[in-house]
């Protein structure tokens, strides 16, 4: 589905080729909520249910900062209540191929469940792809905090501080409910930085100040305002 066709001159993906966020969790984390903030519209659904609400993958198009995005939202493929899961995988794969793919792994703010121990190893495992090396993790219902995301981080449990780590240590949170463009241009300095360092190479529409990046903690908050 394609949101804006433009792409600008001398950046960094060419269209057949774009950037690839792929959206990956638990249901009910907010991978939906996520995309949409990133795309700056309502594009995937996303509500409270007791049930999966995605049950496909579906991917939208989007000229970020003088670069073309591919987001991919997908089902929770674990979820027990998803029919034929190793279809919904292949649909991802196929649909990650050709361009370069960071994966945006979602947790929502105040939840760690049981299932998310263990689920870097599950989705690569899944995907045949070694996630941790282009994860960040992104934090869903930044307006639940109530502190700095390090802080959260620093004193949550250690099964997800050892999943932050695997990660590299990269993590943001996003708040859903307010869809400013700070919390998308933070993620995408810190997606430059992790597949280039020179972040105007793969935005050049990006404000050339590095006030909105985080590096090295990769924390962006955009919590309580
Ligand atoms: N308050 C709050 N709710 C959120 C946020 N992000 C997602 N949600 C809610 O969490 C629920 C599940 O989100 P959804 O995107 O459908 O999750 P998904 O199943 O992972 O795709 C929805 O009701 C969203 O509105 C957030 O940042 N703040
Ligand atoms: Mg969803």
């Amino acid at each position: 589905m394609a949101v804006t066709g433009r792409l600008a001159g001398g950046s960094y993906a060419d269209p057949s080729r774009p950037l690839t966020l792929v959206l990956l969790g638990e249901s009910g984390s907010g991978k939906s909520a996520n995309g949409n903030t990133i795309l700056g519209q309502e594009v995937f659904m996303s509500k409270p249910s007791s049930k999966p609400v995605t049950i496909e993958c579906a991917e939208a198009l989007k000229t970020i900062y003088g670069t073309q995005i591919k987001v991919i939202d997908t089902p929770d493929f674990f979820d027990e209540d998803l029919q034929q899961p190793s279809r919904h995988v292949m649909e991802c794969r196929q649909m990650c191929k050709g361009g370069l793919c960071v994966y945006l792994l979602v947790i929502q703010i105040g939840r760690f469940t049981e299932g998310e121990r263990d689920i870097l190893e599950r989705l690569e495992t899944a995907l045949e792809t070694r996630i941790r090396d282009r994860a960040i993790i992104l934090f869903t219902r930044g307006d639940d905090l109530d502190q700095h995301i390090d802080d959260y981080v620093r004193n949550t449990n250690t099964h997800l501080q050892r999943l932050i780590k695997e990660c590299g240590s990269r993590y943001q949170v996003f708040n859903n409910r307010k869809r400013e463009e700070q919390q998308v241009k933070g993620l995408m300095g810190n997606i430059a930085a992790l597949v280039n360092t020179d972040y105007l190479t793969v935005f050049p529409e990006l404000n050339a100040e590095k006030s909105f990046l985080s590096w090295p903690s990769w924390s962006f908050s955009s919590s309580k305002q």
